[in-house]
């Protein structure tokens, strides 16, 4: 148990990291799976999910708030052009593909 929370915490710090290198606001959060991948900027609310897999697969992202949930879609699949909201106060949020049988996401992503 201890040994895995280190490896967490591992991976929280060179997220950071990866943050400031790519002049990312530190308030920036990403999550990705393979090629498509959903963002979100904890201070400005903004949020995007892009499909970047030309799989005819759909994909979309979760977003948790204190109250509630909302889904984001890139609605002209892995077309030029992702999905966009301002989302205000998310907790944590996620990216899912629409593939065959139960979709598949990512972990939750926390958002502080
Ligand atoms: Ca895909
Ligand atoms: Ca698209």
């Amino acid at each position: 148990m201890i040994r895995k929370m280190m490896l967490v915490g591992g991976a929280m710090i060179s997220a950071l990291v990866l943050g400031t290198s790519t002049a990312e606001a530190a308030t920036g959060y990403l999550i990705s799976q393979g090629k498509d991948y959903a963002q979100y900027d904890s201070e400005t609310g903004f949020a995007e999910v892009c499909d970047e897999e030309q799989d005819g697969n759909g994909v979309y992202a979760q977003y948790k708030q204190k109250i509630g949930m909302l889904t984001l879609r890139d609605s002209n699949g892995s077309k030029i052009g992702c999905g966009h909201a301002t989302i205000p106060d998310v907790t944590s949020f996620r990216v899912c593909e629409d593939d065959a049988g139960a979709d598949s996401c990512t972990t939750w992503r926390l958002v502080r």
